[in-house]
């Protein structure tokens, strides 16, 4: 009888394996028993930036996406345009991975649960909306003004490292105008928040790296957890302060909204948005907001200065490129230093050209994670739920659609319709779908009016082809990345 029985159940059991991985992505090569692909996880961020890069080449070549194992754990790996869009509109629970930020961040936008984001991202939306940012553009022009100012020192000097200067600078941007908070003259806060911040990255990437910490015991054992300890007071006292102050404020009827040096502007911070929902609906208590404040901080600054050096290295690596950037800026202002508008936001097309192009090729955001909540079918294959899904912005960067030079840095190819994909979701510098970043078109205003006052100050001088890169939460450089500048005659 067992003679009967046996084949049946073999013959069962592989039916069963063949149609439940019927369309599964291929497996990405290197697969171990036990471990799965986790042996590829070892080594520092720039081998971890190298594998998310190789992943991304060949999930385009698997048509759009492979499968991964970290010891029993399946991820699946999306670079295919459409198949982000979609998984990215589906399943807006965000991975385990993001728990790691949590101590941090708590319930802020980034790693908060879809429920509870739903809600908060509804009600903060209008924080963002144009006629807000619109009233940043003042603040935007002065903060750009004093990065030109602080990179005077530097002109004629050699090569010299302007991420530390972009990086305070947009520091100060952020809690200015997104927290209506002024901290610009005090250096020592700065320097300790972001070498914090830094450090906090960088064990997330360390713990990711290290498979047996993925677990909470093994972790809260961990010497990395007692760091994580020692420095996120560090980071809660900087958004704990700016609260209290705040508050202080409004009590003392001292709202600095608006106020900049005595003139009244227009802008309403972010911050002051979430206090009044507070007051108004009792929608969020002092450690929900300090939660939003930590959010908006660490989302906010570090990605944009990231972006401005990668500007100014690749810039400053093309001749011709710059030559077309100071051309654009000369027609629009002539030889006038005056303030970038709104109206000449819209006629500096090169330069938003430039800035796209700037994101496409070196994505800050190189990968965003989900949790699948259910099964979905992509174009070619099924993901199932309860697993991992990694989307690969860097891969839908590289994407065939993009032609045969996606690899090169082409300002141009943003000029034309015609030179540019046939899809229209091929560009996911700021993620894609309804959870996408919310600070976007902040993002963009201040770095292009940034750029603006950079270029019509200096010239930039530097080689994009030395710069390595890590991947640690974000992609940033490691070296490669200084440049030169020298003053231009007015
Ligand atoms: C060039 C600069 C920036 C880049 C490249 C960038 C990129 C991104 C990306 C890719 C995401 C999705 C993250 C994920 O799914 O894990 C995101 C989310 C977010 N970003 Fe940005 N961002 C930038 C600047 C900003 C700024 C200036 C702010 C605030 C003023 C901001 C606030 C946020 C917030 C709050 C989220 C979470 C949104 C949500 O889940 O609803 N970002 N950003
Ligand atoms: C994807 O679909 C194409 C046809 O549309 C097919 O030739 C190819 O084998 C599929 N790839 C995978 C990995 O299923
Ligand atoms: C790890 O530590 C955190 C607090 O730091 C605690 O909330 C959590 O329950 C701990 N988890 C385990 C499994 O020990
Ligand atoms: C928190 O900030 C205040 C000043 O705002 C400072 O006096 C205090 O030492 C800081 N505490 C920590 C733990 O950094």
């Amino acid at each position: 009888m067992w003679i009967v029985i046996l084949p049946l159940v073999a013959l069962c059991c592989t039916a069963w394996w063949v149609i439940t991985n019927k369309d599964v992505p291929p497996a990405y090569p290197g697969y171990l028993p036990l471990i799965g692909h986790a042996h590829l996880l070892i080594g520092d961020s720039i081998n971890l930036w190298n594998l998310v890069k190789m992943i991304s080449y060949k999930s385009l070549k698997a048509e759009g996406a492979v499968s991964l194992w970290i010891g029993p754990r399946r991820l699946y790996f999306v670079a295919d345009p459409n198949d982000f869009l979609k998984v990215a509109n589906t399943c807006f629970e965000k991975d385990e991975v993001y728990e790691y930020a949590k101590p941090w961040m708590g319930n802020g936008l980034v790693t908060s649960d879809a429920l509870l984001w739903k809600a908060h991202r509804k009600m903060l939306n209008p924080a963002f909306n144009p006629a807000v940012l619109d009233g940043f553009m003042e603040m935007f022009n002065s903060q750009a003004r004093r990065l030109v100012t602080s990179l005077e020192v530097e002109a004629g000097r050699g090569p010299f490292d302007h991420w530390a200067y972009s990086r305070r600078n947009a520091l100060e941007t952020i809690c200015f105008g997104a927290l209506g908070m002024d901290f610009r003259d005090k250096k020592e806060l700065f320097g300790e928040y972001a070498s914090a911040t830094e450090e906090l990255f960088n064990i997330f990437s360390k713990r990711f790296q290290t498979i047996w910490l993925h677990s909470d015991f093994m972790y809260n054992r961990s010497k990395l957890k007692k760091r994580q300890d020692e420095l996120l007071p560090i980071v809660h006292n900087m958004s704990n302060g700016i609260l209290k102050k705040k508050k202080a404020d409004i009590l003392n009827c001292d709202n600095v909204r608006g106020k900049e040096k005595g003139k009244e502007t227009i802008f309403k911070p972010f911050l002051d948005l979430i206090l009044e929902l507070s007051k108004e609906r009792g929608t969020f208590n002092d450690e929900e907001i300090r939660e939003h404040i930590d959010n908006i901080i660490m989302a906010g600054y570090d990605a944009s200065a990231i972006v401005v050096t990668y500007a100014l290295v690749l810039v400053g690596s093309y001749p011709h490129i710059q030559e077309k950037v100071c051309e654009e800026l000369h027609k629009v202002f002539g030889d006038e230093d005056r303030d970038v508008t709104k109206q000449d936001l819209s006629k500096l097309v090169y330069i938003d050209a430039v800035f796209k192009e700037t994101m496409r090729f070196y994505p800050v955001v190189p990968v965003v994670a989900r949790h699948l909540d259910k099964d979905i079918i992509l174009r070619n294959c099924t993901l199932s739920k309860g697993k991992t899904c990694i989307l690969s912005v860097y891969g839908v960067h590289r994407h065939p659609v993009w032609g045969l030079d996606a690899e090169e840095f082409k300002p141009e190819r943003w000029l034309d319709p015609a030179t540019l994909p046939d899809v229209p979701n091929a560009f996911a510098g700021f993620s894609m779908g309804r959870r996408n970043c919310i600070g976007q078109t902040y993002a963009s205003m201040s770095i292009r009016i940034i750029l603006s006052h950079i270029f019509r100050n200096y010239k930039v001088f530097g080689d994009h082809t030395k710069m390595v890169a890590r991947f640690d939460v974000l992609l940033k450089p490691v070296s490669g990345y200084h440049v030169q500048i020298e003053k231009k005659n007015k």
